[in-house]
Parts: C-alpha cells; structure tokens; sequence
C-alpha cells in the first residue's frame, strides 16, 4: 500500500484517482518516491477572466514499480479534462520542427514508403509532423484528443480525427483506411494511461512489417539530470525500454531498435514491430542491460531525487529574493508545462518572476496555471527591461540563448534552473 503524504484538502479541487496498478506490469507493487504537493493542470493556461474562477488542483507523487521498475505519476487526472483544448502547439517550437522533418526524411527512406503507405500519428497536435510525410506523397491520418488542434491541423490540409486513441478507434479506422505501414507517436505514449488497450490497438492497426515509432523523454536521462518538472499530471509515465517491452510483449509486439538524441532533455526512440517481423538491432540489447545495471527496481536509484528537487526550489527562491531585495527584474523564458511545474512547486508568481515571453501566439496574453504569470512574445522581452532571464524551457537554451545574443551584450545574465540552478557563462 502506497503511504501518501497528507495534503492540504481544501487545495484539491480536482477530481482523480489514485493508480494502484503498474502501467507497463500490472504488478501492485508501486514504492512512493517523490511528492511535488498540488498542481494545476501543466498546460491550463488562463484567460485574465479565468483568473477569477477557482482551479482545479491535484496532488502530484511519483512511484516506481518494484516488479519491473517502471516510473509513473500516482494520481490519474482525467484525460479529456487535460488535453480537450490544448495550447502546447508542436510548430511553437522551431527545434522540435527540425528534429521532426529529419525523423521524416530517415523513415520514409529506412522503411520505403511511398503514395501508397499510410502514416498515422498519434498525438498528432497541429499536424506538423505529418506535413513532413505528405510532401513526400505518403498518405497521412492525424488522432488527437485536442479539437482545437484538430482543426488546426485540418486547416492544414492534414485529415484528423479528433480524439482518444483506444484498441475500438483503431478498429474502425482499419475498417476505414486499411492498416498503417507506419504508426509514429512522438512525447504521447507518456500521456496515454491506459497502456494496454493502446498496444492492442497498435497491434490491431500495424501491418505484418508495419512499424510503430515512439519517441519519449527517456527515464534515466530524467533521473540523471534530476528533471523533476518534467514529472507533471499529463505524463502519466517515464519510459524505458525494459518496462515498455513487458506491456509489448502482451500483445506480440517487441522493440527491434532503439535511438537517444538530446532532444526535451534526453529522449529515446524505439521502433516496434509485430513479433519476430524484424532482427532485434544490438543497441536494444545494450540498452536493456543498461536499464538493468540502473537497478530501477530498488529504493536507492530514487533515494537523492527529492533532495536534489528540494535543493533547486531552495536555491531559486534564494536567488529570486535577493534579486528582488536588489530590485533587479527577472523575466521568465518558455511558457511551457515543465516551467509551471517548476513555479508552481516554487510558489514563484509575478511578485518574484512578472513575466515570461514565449514563442507560441495562442499563450500570448494568458497567465501561467497556478502562479498567474502574464505572458508576452518573445519580442516583447526587451521593453520589459529584464537583468536576468530565468530559462523555463531550458531544453531549448541554446535555441534560446542564441535568440538572445544582443541582450546578452547589453549584460543581461541568464538563469538555468535543472538540473541545478546556475548562470550561464
Ligand atoms: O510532452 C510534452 C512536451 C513535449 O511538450 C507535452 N506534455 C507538453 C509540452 O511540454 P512543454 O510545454 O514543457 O514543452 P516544450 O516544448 O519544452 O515548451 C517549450 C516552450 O518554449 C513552448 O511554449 C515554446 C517556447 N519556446 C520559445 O518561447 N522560444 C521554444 C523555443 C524553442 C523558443 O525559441
């Protein structure tokens, strides 16, 4: 039985549960690690009228399973309340663009797909990725909760549906478009709880030699480089390719490739096959020995994580109010869920931090979940005279700083919360 610290009851408005289960085993044998106290939704940026309205708050605590060492978030927020309407918007992020046409390019090549292959992405957002497939005349599905996203995408000229991907959507859409050669799901298997009824329709949907390409921020990157604010209510898991693998195997899947690229702190991406369709490639298996030396079975892997979160939140209040006390401006950079985490966990809001600037014209003009931060554009961070900026999306700081280049020469100092708060030279 999992011991959960008491919380402040009036704080949690929100509804969810609390799983029991391991996602990836189904083993009951989850160990408590780390508690980040109650948040609002990662991505629930407000309207100024919504700052009037109560929000929802939900505990946030992290478990390891003991069986076969999966990481996930203990309270289970309902989905549709997360990811309805949506403003984290996949072309608001240059790099992941980049990192996205090249992904394209390598698969379409690797595995030949042509007019008559389909693509279908799960967690499709605004149709981005998929664009990258329909230059190269491959035939593109889109499915993501998000309506809002949805039409977007459809505006784009990529066929969406908008919703939940379940083992019954699956079937319908065989019924409807055939089965895909290609099924990509980039930082979304995270957001899926329901783990086996995604892999049974993954299995329904895939064709013999068909493929499914899943990209994640990769566990012991996440536990290495201590990214607790990574740990949010939408990712319900932290993924490695051992624990990934027992739910495969469930349903005559199996990893046959691994890569890693530094992408939203270190992610990992796994091709997955219907058992024995492909030769299991060598870094799979030194991957898997590699999760295995990590021990993420046993309580010490977790041991210092809490202490080396406690010590960031520590040490940026320290900072903050002495910069304050020195009536020196911090302007936050990235408006994004990992930086609501971090201020929410913080109880950082406008008093220490007044604002933060983002590229994404659908956050402009609303206020962060929580801490109600205003957000501005990023051309707008210089008439806000900043001293310091404080890198919220510190995935992206050389993006960022490079951006950044002419205020840095006017002697603007730039701050990097994770994995430990420091300037940057
Ligand atoms: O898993 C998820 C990751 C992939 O994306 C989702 N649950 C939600 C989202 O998380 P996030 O909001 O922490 O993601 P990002 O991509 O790290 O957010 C970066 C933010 O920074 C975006 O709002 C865009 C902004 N940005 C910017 O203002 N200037 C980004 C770049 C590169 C820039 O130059």
């Amino acid at each position: 039985m999992i011991k959960l610290p008491a919380y402040n009851k009036l704080a949690v408005e929100g509804t969810y549960f609390d799983e029991k289960t391991c996602r990836a085993c189904l083993e009951k044998k989850l160990s408590h690690f780390l508690s980040l106290g109650c948040m609002p939704k990662p991505n629930g940026f407000l309207t100024k009228k919504a700052l009037l309205k109560p929000e929802p708050y939900y505990p946030l605590d992290a478990a390891y399973c003991k069986n076969c060492g999966h990481v996930q978030t203990i309270q289970i927020v309902d989905s549709k309340t997360m990811f309805e309407n949506y403003v984290y918007v996949t072309a608001g992020a240059k790099p992941m663009l980049d990192h996205m046409e090249e992904t394209a390019k390598e698969l379409v090549t690797r595995f030949k797909l042509n007019n008559k292959s389909l693509v279908i992405d799960l967690g499709s957002n605004d149709g981005s990725f998929l664009q990258y497939f329909k230059k190269n005349k491959v035939k593109v599905l889109g499915i993501d909760p998000a309506k809002n996203l949805a039409e977007e995408a459809e505006r784009n000229g990529i066929e969406t549906i908008a919703d939940l991907f379940t083992q019954s959507l699956a079937q319908k859409v065989v019924e409807k478009k055939g089965k895909a050669d290609l099924i990509t799901a980039f930082n979304v298997i995270a957001h899926i709880p329901t783990w086996f009824d995604l892999f049974a329709g993954i299995s329904d949907l895939l064709t013999t030699k068909g493929v499914m390409v899943i990209e994640f921020p990769y566990v012991l990157e996440m536990l290495k480089k201590n990214e607790f604010d990574t740990i949010y209510h939408e990712h319900f898991s932290y993924i490695g390719i051992n624990a990934m693998n027992v739910a495969l195997k469930k349903h005559g899947l199996e990893i046959f490739d691994v890569q890693f690229f530094t992408i939203h702190g270190g992610s990992a991406r796994v091709l997955i096959s219907h058992t024995n369709a492909y030769p299991i490639e060598k870094a799979v298996k030194t991957t898997s020995a590699k999760e295995k030396r990590a021990k993420l079975t046993e309580a010490a892997t977790y041991k210092n994580f809490q202490v080396a979160t406690k010590k960031v939140k520590k040490d940026l209040l320290t900072l903050l109010k002495k910069l304050k006390k020195e009536n020196k401006t911090v302007i936050g950079y990235g408006a994004c869920a990992k930086g609501n985490v971090l201020l929410n966990y913080c109880g950082i809001t406008s008093e220490l931090l007044p604002a933060i600037v983002d590229s994404t014209p659908l956050k402009h003009g609303l206020y962060t979940p929580g801490t109600h931060i205003p957000i501005y554009s990023e051309a707008e961070l210089s008439t806000l005279k900043p001293d310091y900026v404080l890198i919220l999306a510190w995935n992206f700081a050389e993006t960022i700083l490079k951006k950044c280049e002419p205020l840095k020469k006017d002697g603007v100092k730039f701050i990097i919360p994770i994995p430990k708060v420091h300037f940057v030279k």
